[in-house]
């Protein structure tokens, strides 16, 4: 064998070692999330369980994280602003109602593959107060260039100040 063909090979297996690496965050961690029961019916989001309308949004747990619920729509994202304190713990818990989405926050490199039927949670943190762009990365419709929304990071100490009502959506402030 030449070093021509060895480099071919060699390419190859490279090239080929990429679909395992891609297809692991795409399909294997959503399939993973679903056999370990955190599936939920995307049609009646709004009915019963944790994603009925009045539990999205921001909620304080006793170890000063926090909890955000969202639902992924076309061609929105539920609540469509949220707030969050700076510099603690984001547990982000959220599904899709219909199509595949990916939730993006302008300016830093979390991304949130939100698929039907399972529940995508993952775990982040905002080192800077300030109004984040929140974009869909996954192109689910003739709407998803108008997909986006927006996170509110408020210093620590004015996140408890807030009203239940206010941390669920910023349109009130
Ligand atoms: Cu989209």
């Amino acid at each position: 064998m030449n070093w021509r063909k060895l480099r071919t090979l060699f390419l190859w297996a490279f090239a080929l070692s990429l679909i395992p690496a891609t297809r692991y965050y795409q399909i294997d961690v959503p399939l993973l999330h679903f056999l370990r029961g955190h599936h939920v019916d995307p049609l009646s989001l709004h009915l019963a369980g944790e994603f009925v309308e009045n539990n999205l949004g921001t909620e304080q747990n006793s170890d000063g994280s926090v909890t955000v619920r969202m639902i992924a729509q076309q061609y929105l994202f539920i609540p469509h602003c949220i707030v969050v304190p700076v510099g603690v713990p984001v547990h982000l818990r959220i599904t899709s109602a219909d199509a595949v989405h990916s939730l993006t926050f302008n300016g830093t490199d979390d991304a949130v593959k939100v698929l039907p039927g399972t529940v995508s949670q993952t775990q982040l943190q905002f080192p800077k107060a300030g109004d984040y762009k929140t974009v869909c990365r996954e192109f689910c419709g003739a709407g998803h260039y108008a997909m986006r929304s927006e996170v509110k990071v408020v210093p620590r100490d004015q996140f408890p100040t807030l009203q239940p009502g206010e941390r669920g959506t910023c349109a009130a402030q």
